[in-house]
């Protein structure tokens, strides 16, 4: 009797814990663009084979943490980029992954952070979807939707 009363207590804490806990990461609105896309994607940027770049928003419920990286089958190479306005050029490097704060969130946009994705196999057309798994620091691996559109 003892027994099934702990047993019922420790089932409706566990299931207490799992009804208020939000997932550490949150990643929305995943996009890509078209490699036709003169802008971003094209046929042989950096001379490494068809290029696009994926944004999207992450948002942190917990500590900070780090996306580290990604991979796709849809591109052999998936670096993290930011981009920097050098004498009225914006140029992009790569980076050390992207910080997410604390708490908040952080935005990979045009104009701005984004993962390029380089020595693509083939195209990506608009209205395409393919699915990307990120690496963060802390939270792990996270699979992604992405759809293909134009900015
Ligand atoms: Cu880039």
């Amino acid at each position: 009797m003892m027994v099934r009363v702990m047993i019922i207590a420790v089932l409706a804490a566990l299931l207490g814990a799992c009804g208020a806990t939000q997932p550490p990461i949150v990643v929305s609105e995943a996009w890509a663009r078209p490699t036709s896309d003169g802008a971003m994607g094209g046929d042989d940027m950096h001379g490494m084979g068809m290029s696009s770049a994926i944004y999207l928003k992450i948002a942190s419920n917990a500590g900070e943490d780090r996306l580290t990286g990604a991979t796709s089958t849809v591109s052999d190479t998936i670096e993290t980029h930011n981009v920097e306005n050098a004498d009225g050029v914006m140029k992009m490097f790569k980076v050390d992954g992207i910080p997410v704060p604390a708490n908040g969130t952080v935005e990979l946009k045009p104009g701005s952070y984004h993962l390029m994705l380089l020595n693509m196999a083939e195209p990506l057309a608009v209205g395409d979807t393919f699915t990307a798994t990120l690496q963060f620091a802390n939270a792990g691996a996270i699979e992604v939707e992405v759809t293909v559109r134009m900015p």
